[in-house]
């Protein structure tokens, strides 16, 4: 059975004490209230990090929102896998469609960061996504096989069973706009019968597929109700405890 997986990102969002009074009330609730094997995660600014992962990384687990391709050196103002692993994170969000869209991030640059990412014990949240230009142009499959093929499908089948893939339409990112249930599953059994082509049924069917954009504890239960979703990338609703914990909960 894949894992199902609710993966928060607050972005550029909370300064320190913020960060710490969010991660703690979310703590406190998803213990208490969470009741099946699904996996709750935050991926917190980076100052955050070293402190919530003392703070309930047993109930909650801690992400990056991004590394830097390299392993070490001059890259003034970067943060390495390493230094991320070091302070006891565990997955980091690569190729998000900010990133994409705002610091011109490659598909070869996103290939880079989630080989480092892999080489430091971290399991990336792989982010593919099409923007509206390209889905009303109808080649939408074409541009997320690629982001597949160019980002990911040089792994080796060992490394590609530690990646999860979040699958986040440009067009639902903070616009408020949701792909309806139907558009989001079309997308994800897309996006398992590709990894099925190229690493086998078995491990497709391993693969946990997220869905991000605009997903909230009013949306998630018929999102996650597909059969191919296993879960989500949460933006807005990540950054309220209460909203962040009931989408936890569509799972229990
Ligand atoms: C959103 O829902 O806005 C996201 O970007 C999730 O990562």
């Amino acid at each position: 059975m894949r894992k199902k997986i609710v993966a928060g990102n607050w972005k550029m969002n909370t300064d320190y004490a913020e960060g710490i009074s969010l991660f703690s009330e979310i703590v406190n609730i998803v213990r208490d209230e969470k009741k099946g094997d699904q996996l709750a995660i935050i991926c917190a600014p980076f100052i955050h990090l070293n402190s919530l992962s003392k703070l309930g990384g047993d109930v909650v687990k801690i992400g990056a929102q991004n590394c830097h391709q390299k392993e070490s050196g001059a890259f003034t103002g970067e943060i390495s896998a390493k230094m991320i692993k070091s302070i006891g994170c565990e997955y980091v969000i690569v190729g998000h469609s900010e990133r994409r869209q705002y610091f011109a991030e490659s598909d070869a640059l996103l290939a880079d960061k989630t080989n480092i990412a892999l080489a430091n014990g971290l399991t990336p949240i792989f982010c593919i996504g099409e923007t509206l230009d390209e889905r009303n142009n109808g080649n939408f499959f074409e541009i997320l096989k690629g982001q597949l093929e160019n980002g990911l499908f040089h792994l080796s089948p060992e490394d590609f069973a530690k990646v999860v893939i979040a699958y986040e339409p440009v067009w639902a990112i903070g616009t408020g706009l949701t792909a309806t249930a139907a558009q989001a599953q079309e997308v994800h059994e897309f996006i398992r019968a590709e990894v099925a082509g190229k690493y086998g049924e078995a491990a497709a069917e391993e693969t946990s597929i997220l869905y991000g954009g605009s997903c909230t504890p009013k949306n998630a239960p018929e999102l996650f109700a597909q059969k191919d979703i296993d879960g989500g990338l949460i933006g807005g609703a990540s950054l309220k405890s209460r909203d962040f914990a009931d989408i936890v909960k569509t799972f229990n």
